[in-house]
């Protein structure tokens, strides 16, 4: 082969696991050997001097096996330690090549295969799923020209502006120092005295104590490169751009108290979700899409587009969508793929490049520098979920646990006695090069006047969310400062933070705690509400893998299970048996049916809806089951749609759900619009109308 000529590759969806495959192990109808490969007669008993003698050191098979136990752990990651993530591919819907030169935006026919690992932000490798916290949307590229890593979140701002204060942010929402409580929340007093004292954190607060902050599945999230990057084309011409990740089942949240039931009852809740989703070939999907804003048009914007705690609303730069992203398949091993992915913002493809932004700029050493702690060493680029799939060739050499064996004697640039290689490429040949910003000024360390507004964004959040959103967030501010210990953190956080923000959310706040409300000195932007914002404008048009719980005791009506049950996994949804216990509960047509869980090991908290067949046996059972008519009652104030047919709703009387009530959906006995009209509620998710809920136990 020409030594000169360099390697290329083409990829395919199907490139990285090809890759991967070189590293799997199977051990089916292998024998067991020591890490040496010398095959181990018998791995229940170390050797010892007499069945009750001494154990002998020379068992190497008894040491190598402890010491490898013992070093099984890694450092987690300090920030995002829990996680879950699958493979799938991206695609373009057709070539970007107007705004950048990246060849994962070039070609429709290409699949380039991705690694996405969703993420919480403050709780340990063990901690629960369902916490109310940011999500980590992280997403690396295998494209033939390197790794391309888009590390985001579920949420478009940040909590501050500038990175060096990040170690302060992460500090005050970890667990406090001296007790390491609370695990995994920011109800806690180091956290809210961080937010009172920095104003910068207003506009991200309003969405962490959104119901984005607790989603119903990583499925059902948006996510968001969060900065301004740029996209740079083939001429060198740079326009600003912002990633959205748009999910095709829509966004949808959980509501707190089921967050917290879940916590308890599944702390893998989203972990399970994602896992199942892709198992059952229901593959999570998201769209990408481009905010892509001119350089020339960036200052008439009015938003400082270096700030990472600004969004740019949909309504002023439209999102264009322009790719799919599949996740369609489970890591074989979660320590190797899942917790060994290491992401960097500063991995980057030709044709997509930095902003200023103070954040990004911090971000990029970050990233880098703490895997050396977490994977030990530098040389975690050669671990397999991270290698890229296109040929890597440097003077890097050595180092803990070097995989790559460097032949030749020129390790140095420039040599003649490799004839030069490694050589350099010119970005006509696909070198990177950094887009030539003009820059000039003082070292200084101070933030631009165009940093300085903080609440008018925050307020734009507020007003824009619907009803049911606003006391969302009012209620879980009331929850997170009245877990707050100290008297001076809450009053300077109402009146340093929420005072300025909207006058009607100081007020419900100051008042459920019972404070004085203080003057109002909210500042307001240009634009007073961006609908794009709000959860409840998102589209509601399917069922697609919602989980519908059936309560179910023997009798139950076998036609109006089946026939819901036919509609409804027509529609795309799941129904779960449920009955007090496992093996099978018989129908009123004598047949016997699977009961997938029984009432011990779930709840409602664990479905999107719930159905109740009739059934004059089955329903005057359940109407004594405490644990049922707790199902209904919980559903019901969790605003979830409830289907019922014929004596069921019985139940409902039962449980004190008096109808009409919205997303109660009461079938006649030999009714035949009940499926169309149940799956219709269960679409829209939650019934927020619903005013007597609050009388209703759950
Ligand atoms: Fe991160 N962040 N971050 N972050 N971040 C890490 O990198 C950091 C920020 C995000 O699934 C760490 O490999 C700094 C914004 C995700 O493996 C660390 C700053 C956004 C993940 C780090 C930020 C993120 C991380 C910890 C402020 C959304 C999980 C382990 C300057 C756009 C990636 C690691 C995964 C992880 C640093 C702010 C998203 C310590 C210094 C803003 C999704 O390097």
């Amino acid at each position: 082969m020409d030594k000169k000529t360099p390697e290329t590759v083409s990829i395919n969806e199907r490139s990285k696991d090809q890759e991967l495959e070189r590293n799997r192990s199977d051990p089916t109808g292998q024998r067991m050997t020591t890490g040496q490969g010398v095959p181990v007669e018998d791995t229940d008993n170390s050797l010892r001097l007499g069945a009750r003698g001494p154990t002998l050191l020379e068992d190497f098979h008894l040491r190598e096996k402890i010491m490898r136990f013992d070093h099984e752990r890694i450092p987690e990651r300090v920030v995002h330690a829990r996680g879950s993530a699958a493979h799938g591919y991206f695609q373009v819907y057709e070539s970007l090549a107007e705004y950048t030169k990246a060849k994962v935006f070039q070609d429709p026919s290409k699949k380039t295969p991705v690694f996405v690992r969703f993420s919480t932000v403050a709780g340990s490798r063990g901690s629960a799923d369902t916490v109310r916290d940011v999500r980590g949307f992280a997403v690396k590229f295998y494209t033939e020209e390197g790794n391309w890593d888009l590390v985001g979140n579920n949420i478009p701002v940040f909590f501050i502006q500038d990175g060096i204060k990040f170690p302060d942010v992460v500090h005050a929402a970890k667990p406090e120092p001296h007790h390491e409580m609370p695990q995994a929340a920011t109800a806690h007093d180091s956290f809210w005295d961080f937010v009172s004292l920095v104003p910068e954190t207003a506009h991200m607060i309003m969405w962490t104590m959104s119901d984005r902050a607790i989603p119903r599945s990583f499925r059902m999230m948006e996510g968001f490169g969060v900065h301004t990057f740029r996209l740079v084309n083939a001429q060198g011409v740079s326009r600003f751009v912002k990633f959205h990740w748009k999910p095709v089942l829509g966004v949808h949240s959980l509501v707190w108290d089921e967050s917290q039931k879940l916590a308890g009852k599944d702390p893998d809740f989203h972990r399970r979700d994602l896992w199942e989703a892709i198992e059952k070939g229901n593959f999570p999907e998201w769209e990408l899409g481009l905010q892509i804003i001119e350089e020339k048009d960036a200052d008439k914007l009015g938003i400082e587009l270096l700030d990472a705690t600004k969004l740019v609303p949909e309504e002023l730069v439209p999102v264009r969508r322009v790719g799919k992203l599949v996740l369609n398949r489970n890591p074989t091993n979660f320590f190797a793929e899942t917790e060994q992915v290491a992401f960097c913002t500063a991995h980057v493809v030709p044709g997509i490049d930095f902003t200023d932004d103070p954040l990004l700029q911090a971000r990029n050493f970050s990233y880098l520098d703490t895997q050396l702690t977490r994977l030990g060493g530098p040389n975690f680029t050669e671990i397999p979920i991270n290698r890229p799939i296109a040929p890597v060739h440097n003077y890097h050499q050595d180092g803990f646990h070097r995989q790559t064996i460097d032949a030749g004697r020129a390790n140095y640039f420039p040599n003649s006695l490799g004839g030069g290689c490694p050589f350099m490429a010119a970005a006509e040949k696909g070198g990177y090069r950094h887009f030539p910003e003009k820059v000039a000024g003082e070292k200084v360390r101070q933030r631009a006047e165009s940093f300085q507004d903080h609440f008018s964004q925050a307020g734009l959040f507020y007003r824009s969310m619907s009803k049911p959103e606003r006391e969302h967030i009012i209620l879980a501010l009331q929850f997170e400062l009245g877990k707050v210990e100290r008297e001076e953190v809450r009053k300077r956080v109402v009146e340093q933070v929420l005072a300025k923000i909207d006058a009607e959310l100081v007020t419900e706040v100051a008042q459920g705690l019972g404070m004085d409300v203080p003057t109002m000195t909210a500042v307001k932007g240009k634009l007073d509400k961006s609908p794009a914002l709000s959860m409840e404008n998102q589209k509601k048009d399917s069922i697609k893998t919602r989980r519908i719980g059936v309560l179910v005791a023997d009798g139950f009506d076998a036609a109006d299970l089946q026939s819901t049950k036919a509609a409804i996994e027509k529609a795309g949804g799941e129904l779960v048996i449920i009955s007090r216990r496992l093996g099978t509960v018989k129908g009123s047509d004598g047949q016997p049916v699977k009961v997938d869980k029984s009432a011990l090991t779930t709840g409602s908290f664990e479905y999107d809806a719930v159905f109740v067949p009739g059934g004059k046996a089955s329903v005057s059972v359940l109407k004594k089951d405490g644990d049922s008519v707790h199902f209904i009652q919980e559903a019901y104030r969790h605003c979830k749609a409830i289907g019922v047919t014929k004596e069921a709703a019985e139940l409902l009387m039962a449980a004190g759900v008096s109808t009409p009530a919205p997303g109660v959906v009461v079938g006649e006995a030999g009714g035949q619009d009940f499926p169309a009209k149940f799956i219709a509620a269960i679409a829209q998710h939650r019934h927020w109308a619903r005013h007597d809920k609050d009388v209703i136990s759950g």
